[in-house]
């Protein structure tokens, strides 16, 4: 072995020797237990970041653990190579989407491939491959042909310069981004996918979910956002278009006696009826339809309405109420339309104040409080009170004995029932952007659609293209959307799906990727579904995640696969963090990277002077804040490992923060840890220098401080292997093993055949602990001790119960809680023993001579507490 670490030396050779052994391209082994860990795939954007290196190091570490336990270990990578951004550098640089996408693969992989990360490269996949987005095709034919996808008009962003469609983030303050005109809601028929369906399964599903965060698992909660209400009607006293009432939805069925109007949405059938004979009405919702459809600008905007003129009648007063048209009704949520209860509604409230409407209170707070309705409704849930006649004897009943009394009151006068609601809407596929897999479907001259039949599958997007920076070149070309089936002459459809499409089964795919007869080799995907350990952003908390567990349910129902949620366990990694540093030019901001700047800082570390280096500029610190492009703060992983090598960046990654906290980036921990590998290094070096020959350890022959090292080494494997885990938190596990390390540097003994198989014993176990986070020198050190096999295949350490055993332990002793004594006792030594111990003890004595003992407590192995007076 080299005497000096040059980590790319063995780096270079140990990643040498994973590719020529196909390392880690595995297949299904029934004789093993299997783990599938994964990480989110990429984008291809162009570059490696530090958020990448994170998560793919943590799914390095424990897919290289659970394969030392002896599992069948998956571990793929992939790209998800559609979207947006090819685009715009498409344009920007003159090529094709395609080949952007591509080149920037090709560029990333390269990039990937130094940090010795084990991924079975044989199942890569891309996601804009026609391999792999035609059975998503396919896929949703099938769904078309069962119902669960229909189309609809929706709204979108249209630029009416440019007369193209925008997506959310082409939309700067309210403009399009390319030419600046004022950006328009446009519908536009578009397909969905009915998740709602599923709500239910969705929700219920959660609970089985036990290896999930909490917070991600709430979060998809109120997403789906299930409500139990009452759904009542208001008569109208004459039929509109032949409607003869108006259903409203409510989950607060005891503030019903405190309704004073009811409104509908713009886009209720009963609104647009009147609006064919009300000119005023009818401008008020084509204005009502330019705004926003989110619920949270729902709930900020002006509350602008129109009163029909019309009155329908309360179901239970049988009083008229008056009927309004407003723009914070939704119509794709309950009914379309809902019971005023200004009093207790925020949105009713504040719309009742704008035009003077009546302001009824019908709760009150439980605890009696007084409420101020000129300020502010009152939301909270209390009890009854004000109850109109004949329901007097309603007042003071609370919640959920109102609920019931009101909700039973409709339901026996045929007025009204008990309903459910979600939150959730269905998944809108259609985009209208180029770069994405086109929507199999095919128009026909009459106007109606057809799931574009298997055997006319893939359609294919044109890689090579030219961008006008407009359209996208499926809708510019007539020529393309010309298609026939069994000779009648019909349309493809050139809107291409969501991208989020594609991020929804991939990790299935992977299980298969080379499957030519179908989206799923079932025989493969079962073995290896689900996945174990899913580790990714938390900004995916909700969407993909929510669309990944519909499509495993839908393609379960499909009969692909035959388990009900695709991920059992899901880390969610924090952010990579570091110091900013801006200076101010005519009141801009510009971000100077922090490299270039000289620091300096106080003893708690607090900077005091930060200087620019090339300009002698002073520069203002920004604050440790997420690496980024924007802040100019971002840390090259590729510079990284060429000034340090993999290992380190990755013991490092590990080393600094637990995976679900935000990790800060400092120069000095990399240092650090380089610095710990170098020290490793040369610990195996001067133990392999050792002129002794090496002989298995003689247990009865240890002396104290090779029996101590001995123990050491145990606990560490004990600690560490409960770090990885149950706990997965690598940081103390790695600070774990510096600890056994400073103790080898202590305690060894080489000039001694047991010392030395002690000092061995402790070294292999450390290379063996740290395989997972630093496999390249490990891979190098496990050689130079001898070791025949692979490294990555070497048994987990286990911990020798004999070896953890301790002959004496160190006893406190205190005297009415307070500490009198530490003896050096028999780790053995019985409770009787252990109280005569403490009691003959001088020091306790001097405590106690004066007075009685009144109990004495002992806790073996820890302490005894002796109770006096
Ligand atoms: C009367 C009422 C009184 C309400 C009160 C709330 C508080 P969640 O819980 O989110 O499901 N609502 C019903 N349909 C609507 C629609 N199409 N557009 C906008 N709002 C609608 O919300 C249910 C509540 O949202 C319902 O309960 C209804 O207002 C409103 F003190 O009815 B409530």
């Amino acid at each position: 072995m080299e005497e000096q670490y040059n980590p790319s030396t063995v780096e270079a050779s140990a990643q040498q020797h994973w590719e020529e052994q196909r390392s880690f391209e595995v297949e299904e082994d029934h004789s093993k237990e299997k783990f599938y860990c994964l990480a989110m795939l990429p984008y291809p954007s162009g570059k490696l970041h530090m958020g990448h290196v994170r998560n793919y190091t943590i799914t390095d570490v424990i897919a290289r653990y659970q394969r030392m336990l002896g599992k069948n270990v998956l571990h793929p990578m992939g790209w998800d190579a559609f979207g947006l951004p090819a685009e715009n550098a498409a344009i920007q640089n003159n090529t094709a989407p395609a080949d952007w996408t591509y080149s920037n693969i090709d560029y990333m992989k390269s990039q990937l491939r130094p940090l010795g990360f084990g991924f079975d490269w044989s199942r890569e996949l891309a996601t804009c491959q026609p391999d792999y987005y035609r059975w998503e095709q396919w896929f949703f034919t099938r769904l078309f042909n069962k119902g669960l996808v229909y189309k609809k008009y929706s709204a979108v962003n249209w630029c009416p310069h440019d007369e193209t469609v925008l997506a959310n983030e082409q939309v700067e303050n309210g403009c399009c981004w390319r030419c600046g005109t004022t950006v328009e809601r446009r519908e536009l028929a578009q397909w969905f996918i009915k998740i709602t369906a599923y709500a239910e399964e969705l929700l219920d599903d959660l609970d089985k979910l036990s290896g999930w965060p909490e917070q991600v698992r709430t979060q998809q909660r109120n997403w789906i956002g299930k409500s139990k209400g009452v759904e009542l009607s208001f008569a109208l006293t004459e039929a509109i278009a032949g409607i003869d009432h108006i259903t409203a939805f409510t989950t607060r069925p005891d503030t019903l006696l405190g309704v004073t109007y009811v409104s509908l949405a713009a886009e209720h059938p009963v609104s647009l009826a009147l609006a064919a004979s009300n000119p005023k009405l009818k401008a008020f919702i084509a204005e009502c339809k330019k705004q926003s459809l989110s619920e949270a600008d729902m709930a900020t905007m002006d509350k602008k309405g129109m009163n029909t003129g019309l009155v329908v009648t309360h179901p239970l007063t049988g009083e008229s109420v008056p009927l309004w048209v407003a723009n914070y009704v939704l119509m794709d949520y309950g009914s379309g339309a809902v019971m005023a209860v200004p009093a207790h509604d925020q949105r009713d409230w504040e719309f009742a104040q704008q035009h003077a409407l009546p302001i009824k209170q019908v709760i009150t707070p439980a605890d009696g409080k007084a409420v101020n309705l000129k300020k502010a409704p009152m939301l909270e849930k209390g009890v009854l009170i004000n109850s109109a006649n004949p329901f007097k004897a309603w007042d003071g009943l609370d919640f959920t004995a109102a609920f019931e009394v009101i909700a039973d009151a409709l339901v026996t006068s045929g007025k009204g029932k008990i309903t459910t609601h979600y939150r959730l809407r269905d998944w809108g596929v259609s985009r209208q952007r180029y770069w994405g897999a086109p929507i199999p479907i095919f128009n026909r001259a009459d106007g109606s659609e057809i799931a574009i039949p298997a055997h006319k599958l893939p359609i294919l997007l044109p890689e090579n293209v030219k961008l006008d920076g407009v359209h996208s070149p499926l809708k510019a070309d007539p020529k393309w959307r010309e298609d026939e089936l069994d000779g009648e002459a019909v349309e493809r459809e050139t809107d291409t799906f969501d991208t989020f499409m594609e991020s929804s089964w991939y990790y299935a795919r992977y299980t298969c990727t080379d499957f030519k007869q179908g989206m799923l080799d079932s025989k493969r995907a079962n073995y290896w579904l689900p996945v174990d350990q899913y580790v990714g952003g938390i900004e995916h908390a909700i969407l993909h995640l929510l669309y990944a567990r519909f499509f495993h349910k839908l393609m379960r129902d499909e009969g692909l696969i035959n388990s009900d949620e695709p991920f059992k366990k899901l880390l969610c990694q924090g952010m990579v963090l570091t110091e900013s540093f801006y200076k101010e030019v005519h009141g801009h901001k510009i971000w100077v990277a922090p490299a270039a700047v000289e620091i300096e800082r106080d003893d708690k570390g607090n900077i005091i002077n930060a200087i620019e280096r090339t300009s002698g500029e002073k520069v203002i610190s920004g604050g440790v804040v997420k690496m980024s492009k924007s802040k100019n703060n971002g840390v090259d992983p590729h510079n990284i490992v060429q000034e340090y090598g993999a290992d380190t960046a990755r013991l490092f990654t590990m080393f600094a923060a637990p995976p679900e906290q935000s990790l800060e980036w400092h120069d000095s921990g990399v240092e650090g840890a380089s610095r710990f590998l170098r020290k490793l290094w040369k610990t195996v070096y001067a133990h392999l220098a050792s002129s002794h020959n090496l002989t298995v350890i003689n247990t009865d022959a240890l002396s104290d401080k090779q029996q101590q090292l001995r123990r050491k080494t145990h606990e560490t494997i004990h600690k560490v292997s409960d770090d990885y885990g149950r706990r997965q938190m690598f940081n103390t596990a790695i600070a774990a093993i510096m600890e056994l390390l400073n103790e080898v540097t202590k305690y060894a003994e080489r000039d001694n055949a047991n010392g030395l198989a002690v000092e061995r014993e402790a070294l292999q176990s450390a290379i063996l602990l740290l395989a997972p986070i630093t496999p390249h020198i490990c891979h190098a050190l496990w050689r130079a001790l001898g070791n025949r096999g692979e490294l990555i295949d070497a048994k987990w350490p286990q911990a020798d119960p004999k070896a953890l055993q301790r002959s004496s332990i160190i006893l406190v002793v205190q005297v009415n809680g307070k500490l009198r004594a530490k003896l050096n006792v028999a780790a053995n030594a019985d409770k009787a023993t252990l109280e005569k111990l403490a009691l003959d003890d001088e020091n306790v004595q001097k405590f106690i001579a004066t007075k009685t003992v009144r109990k004495v407590i002992v806790v073996p192995g820890k302490l005894v507490n002796v109770v006096a007076n």
